[in-house]
C-alpha cells in the first residue's frame, strides 16, 4: 500500500548542469531516484548555483539546465509526484547557504576531497564558491528536512559535513534540522573513467573517459571498446584489474547480473567479446532514454510548467525552514 504524504520520508538530491550527464550520474544517482520516487516525498533539483563554481559559458549553462531537466523526466522522474526544480529559482538555498557559512569551519572545508581535486583541475580559478560548495549543498539538503540523500559514493564526505553543520546548529539553538543520511546503490555507486580507471567518471571531463547519456550508439561502443584494461584476458573481478572491474560494475548495473554470473558468461572468451557486450547493453539502455529525452526537450512549454510548479512546491517547504532559522539566529522580523 502507498504511504500517505505525511508518513513518507523526505528525499532531496541534485545534479550540476555542468555538461551532459554521464552513465556515472545515471547509475550512481538518477536511476535510483526513479526507483524510489513513489516511496518518498522527493525534491529533485538541478543545482545551477553549484555549477558556476567552475566557469561556465552562459548560453551553455542555460541549455544544460534544460537538458538536465529533460533527462530527469526521461529517466522516469514523475513531476506530478515530485518537485523538480532549478536551484536558482528558490532563493532560500543561497539565503540559508550564507547563514550556514557562519556555522562551518575553515578547517573542515579544507579537508574536502572534491575541493582538493577541483582546485587542482582549475588552478587558475580557485574561487571562494568552490571552497564553500559543501555549505550550499548542506543548505540544499537541510532546507527540506531531508531524511535521505541518494548520491554516488563520491558525495559521502559532503553529506557528513552537512550532518556536522546541522548538529552544530541544532546544539547552538534547539532542534531545527533533521540529520540526513546518505543513500547509495550497491552497484554503480562509483563508475570510473574509461581512460583512467583510478579516477571517477565525470561529466566535465572532455575526452573518451566518460560515456555521456546523449552519446550515439557507435560512440558508446567505440569508447567502451577502447577502455583501458590490463594485459590479461580473463574476465574476473580482482584486485589490480581496475579497468575490468569498472566494466564489470557497469555491466552488472545495466543487466542486474552478479559478478559471478558475468564471470561464467565470459569464461573462455577474451576482453574483446566482453567489451562489446558492455558497449551493447549500455547503448541499448541509452537509446531508450534518448528517445524519451528528445520528446521532453522539444516541449519547452511543458518543461517550463514543470519548473514553475516545482519551484513553487520547493519554495513552500524551503521558506518554512528558512523562517525558522532566521528566527533562531535572531533576525528581526516586522509583525504583519
Ligand atoms: P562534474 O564533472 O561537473 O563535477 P559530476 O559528473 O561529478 O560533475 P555531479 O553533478 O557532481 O556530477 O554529481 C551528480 C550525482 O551523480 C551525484 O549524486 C554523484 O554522486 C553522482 N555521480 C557523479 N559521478 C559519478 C560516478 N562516476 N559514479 C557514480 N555516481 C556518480
Ligand atoms: N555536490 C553534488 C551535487 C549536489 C547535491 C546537492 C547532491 C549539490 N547539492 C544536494 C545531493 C544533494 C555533486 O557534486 N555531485
Amino acid at each position: 500500500m502507498e504511504n500517505t504524504n505525511a508518513e513518507k520520508k523526505t528525499i532531496l538530491s541534485g545534479i550540476q548542469p555542468s555538461g551532459t550527464l554521464t552513465i556515472g550520474n545515471y547509475l550512481g544517482a538518477l536511476r535510483n531516484w526513479a526507483k524510489i520516487q513513489y516511496e518518498y516525498n522527493c525534491y529533485f533539483c538541478v543545482v545551477d548555483l553549484h555549477a558556476i563554481t567552475v566557469r561556465q559559458v552562459p548560453a551553455e549553462l542555460r541549455q544544460n539546465s534544460l537538458k538536465t531537466m529533460a533527462l530527469y523526466l526521461a529517466a522516469g522522474i514523475d513531476p506530478r509526484e515530485n518537485a523538480i526544480f532549478l536551484q536558482s529559482h528558490v532563493p532560500a538555498h543561497a539565503q540559508l547557504g550564507w547563514v550556514l557559512d557562519c556555522f562551518t569551519m575553515f578547517g573542515e572545508l579544507s579537508r574536502m576531497t572534491q575541493f582538493k581535486d577541483k582546485s587542482a583541475k582549475h588552478a587558475d580559478n580557485i574561487n571562494a564558491g568552490l571552497f564553500t560548495y559543501p555549505v550550499l549543498m548542506a543548505a540544499d539538503i537541510l532546507l527540506y528536512q531531508a531524511d535521505l540523500v541518494p548520491v554516488g559514493a563520491d558525495q559521502k564526505q559532503h553529506i557528513e559535513i552537512a550532518r556536522d553543520i546541522a548538529i552544530r546548529f541544532n546544539n547552538t539553538y534547539s532542534d531545527t534540522f533533521k540529520i540526513p543520511e546518505p543513500y547509495m546503490p550497491k552497484i554503480g555507486t562509483k563508475i570510473m573513467s574509461l581512460t583512467d580507471p583510478l579516477s571517477k567518471m565525470s561529466k566535465s571531463d572532455p575526452g573518451d573517459g566518460s560515456v555521456f547519456l546523449l552519446d550515439s550508439r557507435d560512440t558508446v561502443i567505440r569508447k567502451i571498446k577502447r577502455a583501458v584494461t590490463d594485459s590479461g584476458s580473463e574476465v574476473r573481478f580482482a584486485e589490480g584489474k581496475d579497468g575490468i572491474n569498472n566494466l564489470m560494475n557497469i555491466y552488472a548495473a545495466f543487466t542486474g547480473k552478479t559478478y559471478g554470473e558475468i564471470e561464467r558468461e565470459f569464461e573462455g572468451k577474451g576482453y574483446g567479446d566482453f567489451k562489446l557486450a558492455v558497449g551493447e547493453v549500455a547503448a541499448d539502455a541509452l537509446s531508450a532514454l534518448q528517445d524519451k529525452y528528445n520528446v521532453f526537450l522539444a516541449d519547452k512549454a511543458q518543461l517550463d510548467a514543470v519548473l514553475t510548479d516545482g519551484a513553487e512546491r520547493a519554495s513552500y517547504t524551503a521558506n518554512k525552514t528558512l523562517r525558522k532559522v532566521y528566527r533562531k539566529v535572531g533576525f528581526y522580523s516586522v509583525n504583519k
